[in-house]
């Protein structure tokens, strides 16, 4: 290709951070921040609940053991845990006409459709991987609880969504500080099996490998007000495509009151905007379509210091380098 030269393993500058290049990588990209844990937290509903807090040890040890290339365990989730899903999934169904963007309702009706999405059992996460493969070429890995922006940044890279496995408690089925496989499933999955969305998302992904420091706090924080929180428009009308406002009624309602203070999707002021995660967020971020979130992002990101170019080669799940002209 003209112009363009892949770079040598010798040119990566020392101060570049370890990143991951194949997909099997991911295997040592599970480092998990330590907040909000119900072993550590008070204020976590299953601080006092031993059976809750066993239960979780026991889901998490699946994520321990798990290598590229392994089918993802299935799990027999309990009477409890699938009433706690069936709780929030009847909620997703009555807002989602008229809250959820159009992506979101597309993909949704798939699921459905495919039977994975149904009101009385929890899906298993390799039948959801199995999907997603399908339409975007998106797969899960599980993961044991909230990862470090970098590795799970990373894993967007190579069109890997790290996944957690258990359930929130059942005493609080409409919000939760912490992601659980609800926020995952009704939050996340429909939006990465969209095209547009996934590309988006890969995209932050491969922006943050060999990121400094700065710069993965920067992305962390775009993801957060776009995957997570972000609000768009449709015919004037103002929906949601964030995943934290698609898994939590509490919020969902919150975020389209006249309560919190609505901004337009800009990443170089988004980027730097500070933000709590135990709360409903008292700012959202408000993109014109996808296309046009994507348009902003990618302008953005050709400002960052990288003194290299990566892609992502499907065909061998590896990452490749390029020198940037
Ligand atoms: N607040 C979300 C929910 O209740 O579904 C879960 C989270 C998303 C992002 C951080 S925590
Ligand atoms: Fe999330």
């Amino acid at each position: 290709f003209a112009g363009v030269n892949l770079v040598s393993e010798n040119n990566i500058s020392s101060k570049t951070p370890w990143f991951p290049r194949h997909a099997s990588d991911l295997d040592n990209c599970n480092h998990l921040m330590t907040k909000y844990e119900p072993e550590l937290d008070m204020n976590h509903p299953g601080f006092a609940d031993k059976e809750y807090r066993e239960r979780r040890k026991q889901i998490a040890e699946i994520a321990f053991g798990y290598k590229y290339g392994d089918p993802i365990p299935s799990i027999t989730y309990k009477e409890t845990e699938n009433a706690t899903w069936q709780r929030v999934f009847n909620t997703v169904l009555d807002l989602m006409p008229k809250h959820a963007c159009k992506e979101y309702k597309a993909a949704f009706g798939k699921l459905q459709a495919a039977d994975i999405f149904v009101p009385h059992r929890i899906p298993q996460l390799e039948d959801v991987s199995n999907f997603l493969r399908k339409h975007t070429g998106f797969t899960l890995r599980p993961a044991a609880g909230l990862l470090t922006a970098r590795d799970f940044l990373a894993s967007l890279a190579f069109r890997v969504f790290q996944s957690t496995q258990y359930v929130r408690h059942a005493n609080s089925p409409f919000h939760t500080p912490e992601p659980d496989c609800i926020h995952e499933l009704l939050g996340h999955i429909p939006l990465l099996a969209d095209p547009s969305f996934a590309q988006f998302s890969q995209e932050i992904g491969l922006a943050s490998l060999g990121a400094s420091d700065p710069e993965i706090e920067k992305l962390s924080t775009v993801y957060w007000f776009t995957v997570e929180f972000g609000l768009c428009k449709e015919n004037q009308q103002l929906k949601a495509y964030g995943a934290a406002l698609l898994s939590s009624i509490g919020e969902l309602l919150h975020a389209l009151s006249d309560k919190p203070e609505l901004r337009p999707f800009e990443p170089a002021s988004t980027s730097v905007q500070p933000y709590q995660d135990q709360e409903y967020q008292p700012i959202y971020y408000v993109a014109e379509s996808f296309e046009d979130a994507k348009d902003k992002f990618r302008r953005w990101v050709s400002t960052m210091s990288r003194p290299f170019e990566v892609r992502f080669n499907p065909h061998t799940e590896r990452v490749e380098m390029l020198d940037s002209v």
